[in-house]
């Protein structure tokens, strides 16, 4: 990036009143929890997450998708915030307004210190009733994979988005809320392939917002936003933090 871009840049950033950040799956990365398109490896490496993330596939064979769940939470159990994360939930210190809306469902954005994320597909260490569609905090370990509700009997399952599901009304309503107010919209660590999500940059450029993508690899939207910043989320958010408000 010339000079004269990333003075452009630093000024926009210190003069926002308001800023939205979209994140994905790379910004979990670098805590070593896999992105939805990489390959999978180990016990899951024949499946394609593509094929578990689905209802059809829960209603075919719940206990195949209720472990690759139950693997994943250890995983993220497992993993800590990264640098990414951590700067994200300074960045919330640093100007008036801040939105953080998450793709991902491992609460690493809370773990790192931001509060009130904006979930847009769930959350992997909830469960809730496929029959009464409520949120369950315990149930007894009876053997059943998956466990069962213990008002009702039915199947639990993990209480996130699958590919054909609505997006929680709420969450989506204030994403969207947040993408046409803000004036600086960054979108981080995702390949912008999944909708609604992959939308919200573009609603924030078309009402006005400078539009900042930081991500490893070109994606879909790399072509329509204002700023590319072109790296890991880890490295670069921390960098871009410290240059716009030093000490
Ligand atoms: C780094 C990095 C580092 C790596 N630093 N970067 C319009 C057109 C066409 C289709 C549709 C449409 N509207 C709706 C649809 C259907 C569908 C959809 O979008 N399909 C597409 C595949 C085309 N959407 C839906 O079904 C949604 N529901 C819906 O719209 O309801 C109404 C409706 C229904 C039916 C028809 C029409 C309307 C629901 C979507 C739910 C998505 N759920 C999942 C699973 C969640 C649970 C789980 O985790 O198991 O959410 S799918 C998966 O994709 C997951 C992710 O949150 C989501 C996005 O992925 P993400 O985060 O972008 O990850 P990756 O892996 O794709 O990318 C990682 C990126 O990081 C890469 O770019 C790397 O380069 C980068 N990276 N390391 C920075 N260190």
């Amino acid at each position: 990036m010339s000079r004269e871009f990333e003075h452009a840049l630093l000024t926009t950033l210190r003069r926002a009143r308001s800023i939205a950040v979209l994140t994905g799956a790379g910004v979990s990365a670098e805590s070593g929890i896999p992105t939805f398109r990489d390959a999978q490896t180990g016990l899951w490496a024949r499946f394609r997450p593509e094929d578990l993330a689905t209802p059809e596939a829960f209603e075919r064979d719940p206990k195949l998708v209720w472990e690759w769940y139950a693997w994943r939470r250890d995983v993220v159990a497992k993993a800590a915030p990264n640098a990414g994360h951590a700067a994200l939930a300074r960045l919330a210190t640093l100007v008036p307004e801040l939105a953080l809306i998450t793709q991902n469902v491992d609460g690493l954005h809370q773990r790192a210190g931001s509060r009130d994320v904006i979930e847009l597909h769930g959350n992997i260490h909830r469960s809730r009733c496929v029959r009464e569609n409520t949120v369950v905090e315990s149930w007894a370990d009876t053997g059943d994979l998956p466990p069962r509700c213990p008002r009702c009997g039915a199947l639990l399952r993990p209480d996130v988005v699958w590919f054909g599901e609505m997006l929680p009304a709420a969450a989506l309503e204030r994403a969207e809320a947040a993408a046409r107010g803000c004036d600086v919209f960054f979108s981080v660590g995702t390949s912008a392939a999944v909708y609604p999500a992959a939308h919200l940059p573009l609603v924030a450029r078309d009402a006005g917002a400078t539009v900042i993508e930081v991500n490893k690899d070109p994606t879909r939207i790399s072509n329509a936003v204002t700023y590319v910043l072109r790296g890991p989320s880890g490295e670069i958010l921390p960098q871009l933090l410290a240059a716009a408000w030093p000490g």
